[in-house]
């Protein structure tokens, strides 16, 4: 029973395409725009090979990029807005818009210090998470948060973050197929923010994109699914990829 609604789900959506790009950053609640502040791929298809060379950004982005950088303060709200296809849903009532809910698995924010965040390239970056959410106890995951949010997901920038330009790399890591190598689909995109604050910095651990994931991390090489077939979870604490998240 299991195995044939694992197969029957990744038949699915091989062929449905149901993926997603982000598109949209809001500020305190404030949208900026599409495509404003936001580096958006034309595809929605996922980096499935965690040592490729576009795992910061992503690439083939929407022309012309945006040259905007979006002023935020250390302490506001940022989000990152996730829809099927640019422009949001591909079609009326589309049932993949945002994602396909079959795309379980963790939403994350990573942010590197940058000079120019218009220009900076997201490769040799020295990378620190800031935000993560993944599987809770009741078998929700943040992918299921941010399709209940219309595609947002959110996080409080820390304090402590020093001021200058950066780069916000936001994630999503769909897992309906991870039970086999290399099935993990990332989706990632890069906004454009100079943060404003009194804050020092932070020694946060930095990781590279590529490098901070392995194929078999425990949170990339992983089933979700439940004795019952139901993607809630295994029945272990679903552990995150990537380093701990920044606490100032
Ligand atoms: C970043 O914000 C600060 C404070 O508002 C401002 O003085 C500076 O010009 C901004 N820098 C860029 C590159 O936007
Ligand atoms: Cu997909």
């Amino acid at each position: 029973m299991k195995a044939i609604a694992v197969t029957v789900l990744s038949f699915l959506t091989a062929f449905s395409s149901a993926h997603a790009v982000a598109q949209r950053v809001r500020v305190n609640g404030a949208d900026q725009g599409q495509l404003v502040g936001i580096r958006t791929p034309n595809s929605n298809y996922p980096i499935q090979n965690v040592n490729d060379g576009n795992m910061a950004c992503n690439s083939g982005f929407r022309t012309p990029v945006s040259t905007k950088v979006i002023d935020v303060k250390a302490g506001d709200r940022i989000g990152v807005q996730w829809g099927h296809v640019i422009g949001g849903a591909q079609f009326a009532n589309d049932p993949d818009h945002p994602i396909a809910k079959s795309h379980k698995g963790p939403t994350l924010f990573y942010m590197a210090k940058v000079d120019n965040a218009a220009t900076a390239s997201g490769s040799g970056l020295k990378w620190f998470k800031v935000f993560e959410d993944g599987l809770d106890g009741s078998g929700q995951w943040g992918v299921d948060r941010m399709i209940n949010s219309g595609g947002w997901v959110d996080f409080q920038l820390p304090s402590c973050i020093a001021s200058g330009n950066y780069l916000l790399r936001t994630e999503i890591i769909a897992l309906h197929s991870a039970s086999k190598p290399g099935e993990a689909q990332f989706y990632m995109g890069c906004a454009q923010i100079n943060v404003s604050g009194s804050g020092s910095g932070s020694n946060a651990q930095t990781v590279s994109f590529p490098g901070a994931y392995s194929a078999n991390d425990p949170g990339i090489l992983v089933s979700i699914y439940n004795a019952q077939g139901q993607p809630r979870g295994n029945g272990q604490a679903y552990k995150i990829p990537g380093p701990a998240v920044l606490r100032c």
